[in-house]
């Protein structure tokens, strides 16, 4: 599937990609080097590093929506949002610990996450599919952790490195989603107690439900579809916030309570 990189080439920049990954070091965006690179290709390295992955025993629980803030993805230059994956590998205890020194530059960002109970394939999906299909929804924070020095990249160096993800926390308050609006549930995010981010669901393409439906449907191009019990992170609703040893984070969402963690 992959454009213009062999597949020798693929592999490589995967493993490089996830070796920085688990030894915490940067590197520069892999477009420097690889500047024909195309989406395509770039989700082909992404695909690698998920298979290394469940190589080694890790399960995908579930995908994330990246870039879904229409400033964000105008800055970038894209009309889609990216998606990428999440082992349980990258989960955290609702109130748990985080090693600030096992991640490179962490930031955290206020999402709302979904589990389904139905899957869902595209293409054709939309909102009315995708809220058909969801279970429950909970608070999220999720940790990005971009391997490109200085969080410097490109939107195809991006998706090749899982769209950075990292780590995420979901509360344990499950609502069913006939039960909320997800476009004005409102979200507060606080850092040591401050007040940082505020927003609503509906920061995320207009309606969280949106950016599911078009990763389904971006996911459907490679034949790939979100089974039953996938968990979605379904995209920052503020900008991400960097954080630090020592730093506690806590979403308060309405309706469906809090969630938060803490760098150690
Ligand atoms: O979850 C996100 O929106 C992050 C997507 C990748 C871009 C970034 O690291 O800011
Ligand atoms: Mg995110």
């Amino acid at each position: 599937m992959s454009e213009t990189l062999s597949k020798a080439d693929v592999q490589k920049l995967a493993e490089h990609l996830e070796n920085c990954q688990l030894e915490v070091r940067d590197t520069p965006k892999i477009t420097e080097a690889h500047p024909n690179m195309t989406m395509s290709d770039a989700y082909d390295v992404q695909y690698v590093i998920r298979e290394r992955k469940t190589e080694r025993g890790e399960r995908v629980v579930g995908f994330k929506a990246g870039l879904t803030s229409r400033a964000k993805m105008k800055q970038m230059g894209v009309e889609v949002p990216c998606y990428g994956f999440l082992c349980d590998s990258f989960a955290v205890p609702d109130g748990g610990e985080v090693d600030a020194t096992s991640l490179i530059h962490p930031k955290v960002e206020p999402e709302i996450a979904v589990v389904l109970k139905h899957p869902l394939r595209g293409p054709g999906c939309h909102i009315g599919t995708v809220m058909a299909a969801i279970d429950f929804v909970m608070p999220a924070i999720e940790i990005i952790d971009s391997r490109f020095r200085d969080f410097k990249f490109d939107v195809i160096s991006v998706v090749a490195d899982n769209c950075s993800s990292s780590k995420f926390v979901v509360g344990s308050r499950c609502r069913p989603a006939d039960q909320l609006d997800l476009r004005t549930l409102g979200v507060v995010m606080e850092l040591n107690g401050e007040p940082v981010a505020f927003g609503a669901g509906a920061a995320v393409l207009g309606h969280p439900a949106a950016a599911i439906a078009m990763m389904v449907n971006m996911m459907a191009e490679r034949g790939d579809f979100m089974p039953v019990g996938t968990l979605i992170l379904t995209g920052g609703i503020t900008e991400a916030i960097a954080v630090k040893a020592g730093d506690n984070v806590t979403l308060r969402a309405q309706d469906i309570g809090s969630v938060s963690l803490r760098f150690i």
